[in-house]
């Protein structure tokens, strides 16, 4: 939520002359004017006031929080000091930040108080007093600096501290890097779909899109956003405000409206003219870095470019009032306006898809249709809950030619991992079905074994060779040092009868960081011993993650994308996968699991 935090503050320094400009799109939200108020708050009791002074800018935020109205409303009837809790001298700051985007107090407070006091205080085991204390006494204005000050022992020395709240501080800081206030995609996704059915669904919506980090593809969503394109926006709005899953209505306008679902996620909705659906749909796509750039190269085209339209500059880049503005009713209008390719939402990160989109160089990215088959599913032989013929049965809708079947190896007791004889055991069932199902789908009898601790793995080389594909995964120890889990990786990659490295850095979202490994090594290795390395599609994996599924692309290194799935209705979580694997500029030849089945089998054949 704090990082969230800095970054719409950055936000709105950056929109502000945009919004006096053209109109309300970019103006404060409810929820952004109560954030700034609680911060006030905050500092004040930092610095020491008054704790009447301090409890009026909480009181006034929770008001705010609550009101289900856009107080950009309330504030043109002139009633905002009907408000519980809102007087004469709130209610000017709010019509302050609701005109220019900005407090000039809380300005003035920041200059006075570190903004990054205020994080340290709303760490469990801090407060307001000891916050001043770190700073006053050991100068510490960041968590991070509170970080290091507590491991090396020094806030134990201090008056009135001691080990154990030095340690619980450092519990603290741990907890509250794990909620950072950003949902799972695998949350988010579904969630925005649904409403944007429902509005679709309305006479006056001409057609929508998801827009933001969800449209981008990206792990965690901090807020979703939807663009409607309609001449009659009152209706759209009114539907999405009174939704059966909204708790709070955070803003209601003629332009964008905000809710809070039930569920605790935000979810911002514009409704604008079609005829600016291209550069509207670009602008709240993003990324901010793609925009930023993507501005410069209109600006050097002498075109100004906004959510609104392309509009010529003068050399003083001016917007020239004499010029038409060009509209864009595409996003692939805008793209070609500046003379780029059309560049696909998952690139959109200011990591060279820019350069690339201008030489006419972008990768053609891997699609869900690309996919053939699932490399990685349990069962109930082991922690699963479907079997292996509801499984296979399932994965012929899905459209797979050969799926692998891998339940848990042997010392992965929690998950029921199977013994050797019950693994040999499950081959042969495999197998059977195999034959059963006949060109209908191919089953490889499989596992996925754990690498052990010390490196070695779960089952013997004379078990292994009797199995069609053995993913290799690391489930235990996850917290060692670089060296000995690189060590772990590579000794499974360089086995000859490890076919695949299963969910490789092993993070788990919110609450497993990945692992500590030298990736150009592992990558190194799995490309020089032909081992794949797995997008694991599981929106709380999505691991590889997209920067590291670059990385081995670039090396040349196998990938698949498989679901990892426990239960029949989890075979539907390819798409997160496929989703991670483009923002990772991954193309259909680089994953292995796109090949037609005889081709995929004299690949296996051929690697032994
Ligand atoms: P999130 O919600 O934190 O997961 O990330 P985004 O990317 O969805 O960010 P959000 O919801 O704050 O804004 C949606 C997009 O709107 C963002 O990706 C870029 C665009 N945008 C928002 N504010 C500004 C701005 O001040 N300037 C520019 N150029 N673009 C902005
Ligand atoms: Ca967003
Ligand atoms: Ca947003
Ligand atoms: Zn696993």
């Amino acid at each position: 939520m704090l990082a969230g935090w800095a970054v719409k503050r950055q936000y709105a320094r950056i929109c502000v002359p945009v919004f006096e400009s053209e109109g309300t799109l970019l103006s404060l939200t409810n929820r952004e004017i109560a954030d700034i108020f609680e911060r006030c708050s905050d500092m004040l009791q930092i610095r020491g006031d008054n704790i009447h002074r301090v409890l009026s800018y909480r009181r006034a935020a929770e008001t705010i929080r609550a009101v289900p109205r856009d107080l950009r409303v309330i504030a043109e009837e002139g009633s905002l000091t009907k408000l519980k809790h809102i007087g004469k001298t709130i209610a000017a700051k709010i019509e302050e930040m609701l005109a220019t985007g900005e407090l000039e107090f809380y300005t003035r407070l920041q200059a006075e108080v570190p903004a990054g006091l205020v994080d340290i205080m709303h760490i469990n085991g801090v407060g307001p007093k000891k916050a001043k204390l770190f700073w006053k006494q050991l100068d510490i204005t960041s968590v991070d600096a509170l970080k290091i000050a507590a491991e090396a022992g020094e806030l134990a020395k201090l008056p009135g501290m001691g080990a154990k709240s030095q340690q619980k501080i450092l519990d603290g800081i741990e907890a509250l890097a794990r909620q950072t206030g950003r949902s799972s995609i695998g949350t988010a996704l579904p969630a925005a779909q649904a409403i944007l059915k429902l509005l679709l669904e309305l006479p006056e919506a001409q057609q929508g899109a998801l827009a933001g980090s969800i449209r981008r593809g990206r792990e965690t969503i901090g807020d979703v956003d939807i663009l409607i394109a309609s001449d009659d926006a009152a209706p759209i709005m009114q539907r999405f405000v009174s939704m059966d899953n909204v708790a709070r209505v955070l803003g209601h306008g003629p332009a964008k409206s905000s809710v809070e679902l039930l569920t605790g996620l935000q979810v911002d909705l514009r409704v604008l003219e079609k005829a600016r659906w291209g550069t509207a749909l670009n602008y709240f796509t993003g990324s901010l870095a793609h925009n930023v750039k993507m501005r410069q190269i209109a600006l050097g085209r002498n075109l100004s470019l906004n959510e609104h339209a392309l509009s010529p500059v003068d050399d003083n880049k001016d917007i020239r009032e004499d010029a038409a503005k060009i509209l864009c009713d595409s996003e692939e209008k805008v793209y070609h306006a500046l003379g780029m390719q059309y560049v696909p939402p998952e690139l959109r990160e200011d990591r060279g898809e820019i350069e690339a989109a201008q030489q006419g160089a972008l990768p053609r990215l891997i699609q869900r249709g690309d996919i053939l088959g699932d490399l990685h599913m349990h069962t109930t032989w082991s922690d699963g809950k479907n079997t292996i013929r509801e499984m296979a049965a399932a994965c012929i809708r899905h459209g797979h030619q050969y799926i692998a079947i891998t339940d848990h190896s042997r010392s992965l007791g929690i998950a029921n991992g199977l013994s050797i004889e019950r693994l040999l055991e499950q081959a042969a069932e495999v197998r059977r079905i195999n034959a059963e199902m006949g060109d209908r789908i191919q089953l490889l009898a499989g596992t996925e074994m754990d690498i052990k601790a010390d490196g070695s793995l779960d089952y013997p080389d004379e078990v292994l060779r009797q199995l069609d594909f053995v993913i290799a995964s690391l489930h235990s120890s996850l917290g060692q040092g670089r060296e000995q889990i690189t060590k772990r990786l590579l000794n499974a990659i360089r086995n000859p009868y490890v076919t695949m490295i299963g969910h490789p850095s092993a993070r788990q979202y919110p609450n497993r960081a990945e692992v500590d490994a030298d990736w150009d090594a592992v990558i190194a290795a799995a490309r020089d011993e032909e081992t794949i390395l797995e997008i694991n599609a599981n929106p709380l994996r999505l691991d590889l993650k997209p920067e590291l599924a670059r990385l081995a692309k670039e090396y040349g290194a196998p990938l698949a994308i498989n679901t990892d799935a426990h239960r029949e209705a989890q075979l539907e979580l390819m798409d997160y996968g496929i989703l991670n694997a483009r923002r990772g500029w991954v193309e259909a030849a680089d994953v292995i699991n796109t090949l037609p089945y005889s081709q995929f089998r004299s690949w296996l054949a051929k690697r032994r």
